[in-house]
């Protein structure tokens, strides 16, 4: 159970396995990576699919005859492997033009070009199959809050996602904007910096229906967040459209580890509920399970083709620990001693009113709040066992 095969949707991005190890200290510490290659690499290491940004495949400034011969052999390479692009993504942050930010740049000529240069892109997508259509702003934000009109910039990022959704629906594509929250890295403070604000975000949009989110583990733990938390309310919200699972070890850059190489309890409980869903039932995720880690920059391609298979391995180690946690009659007893099953009893009675409620003497005056303090949840054996599951201890 522990070799991939493409029945788990473990998709890769062409930014990952192809990252040559320059960081803002250090030049590539590896040679680049063909696309076609990593094609064929991912398809033999097990994976479902490969993702990409536009000029992760075509260079920025590529000629229409480079691009076509480009695509004409990205897209063999996937007819003879059978991998898949469920997912497509647009650079709006390496290029100069975007250091104040794409969709929120101070110039208007440099939005327009970004909004133009997204739309290109969602054609692309559509044509090569892709279901989401993920927007990660890394250089929508500020170092400086006089530098913004941060109510216009939001209007901006209004613009030009509800402009993108708008067209996506007229071309009548079959996809979905994901928007990835991140806190900050490269800007000072990015724009949308968690999966709570992009939920609120969401709500605001005209065409907020196909609009969703791309949460990223590493992202919500750099601002000390629970990503485990973070998913399950973006899948409360029915706005979990895709996910980038990586490894982080608390709050400083953007680590991007193989999954489980972080935090590793936090990550079971990732796998837990992506597998098993919430414990009563409720909204499950079905999309790719998604890595966006880097490669560390002292290993070589050795250790580009280990990583790659380690973040699959670490997620069907972590799957097959998070099901025998749940199947286990001891742990069912424990959630029950728990209370866990009881959150989901609804606290009012069918059909109460909130004056049946103030009149329910056995809820407020004849209610012992000083036995019922006396409880105990036992939530330390209950996350024991949990412990103990992870190690393959039980
Ligand atoms: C940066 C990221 C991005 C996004 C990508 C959209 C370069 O921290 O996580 O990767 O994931 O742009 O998918
Ligand atoms: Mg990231
Ligand atoms: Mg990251
Ligand atoms: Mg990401």
């Amino acid at each position: 159970t522990l070799s991939p095969t493409p029945a788990d949707k473990f998709t890769f991005g062409l930014w990952t396995v192809g990252w040559t190890g320059a960081d803002p200290f250090g030049v590539a510490t590896r040679a680049a990576l063909d696309p076609v290659e990593a094609v064929h690499k991912l398809a033999d290491l097990g994976a479902y699919g490969i993702t990409f940004h536009d000029n992760d495949l075509v260079p920025f400034d590529a000629p229409a005859s480079e691009r076509e011969l480009i695509l004409k052999n990205f897209r063999a390479a996937l007819a003879d492997t059978g991998l898949n692009v469920p997912m497509v993504t647009t650079n709006l942050f390496s290029h100069p033009v975007f250091k104040d930010g794409g969709f929120t740049s101070n110039d208007r000529s440099v939005r327009r070009f970004a909004l133009s240069k997204v739309l290109r892109n969602i054609d692309l997508a559509a044509e090569l199959g892709a279901e989401t259509f993920v927007m990660w702003g890394g250089r929508e934000g500020s170092e400086y809050d006089g530098s913004k009109d941060l109510a216009a910039a939001l209007d901006r990022m209004k613009e030009g996602v509800d402009t993108a959704a708008g067209y996506i629906k007229d071309k009548g594509y079959n996809l979905r904007i994901a928007l990835e929250p991140k806190p900050n890295e490269p800007r000072g403070d990015i724009f949308l910096p968690t999966v709570g604000h992009g939920l609120a975000f969401i709500a605001q949009l005209e065409h907020g229906d196909i609009v969703g989110l791309n949460p990223e583990t590493g992202h919500e733990q750099m601002a000390g967040l629970n990503f485990t938390h973070g998913i399950a309310q973006a899948l409360w919200a029915g706005k979990l459209f895709h996910i980038d699972l990586n490894g982080q070890r608390g709050i400083k850059y953007d680590q991007d580890l193989v999954f489980g190489h972080g935090d590793l309890t936090s990550a079971f409980f990732t796998v837990d509920l992506l597998e098993n869903g919430f414990p009563g039932g409720g909204p499950k995720y079905d999309g790719p399970r998604h890595f966006d880690y880097k490669p560390s920059r002292t290993d070589g391609y050795d250790g580009v083709w280990e990583s790659a298979k380690a973040n699959m391995a670490m997620y069907l180690l972590l799957k097959e620990r998070a099901l025998a946690f749940r199947a286990d009659p001891l742990v069912q007893e424990a959630l029950k001693a728990s209370g866990v099953f009881e959150l989901g009893e609804p606290t009012l009675n069918a059909g109460e009113t909130t004056a049946d409620l103030l009149a329910d003497a056995a809820a407020f005056e004849d209610f012992d709040a000083d036995k019922a303090a006396e409880r105990s949840f036992a939530f330390v054996r209950l996350n024991q066992l949990a412990i103990e599951h992870l190690l393959n201890a039980r």
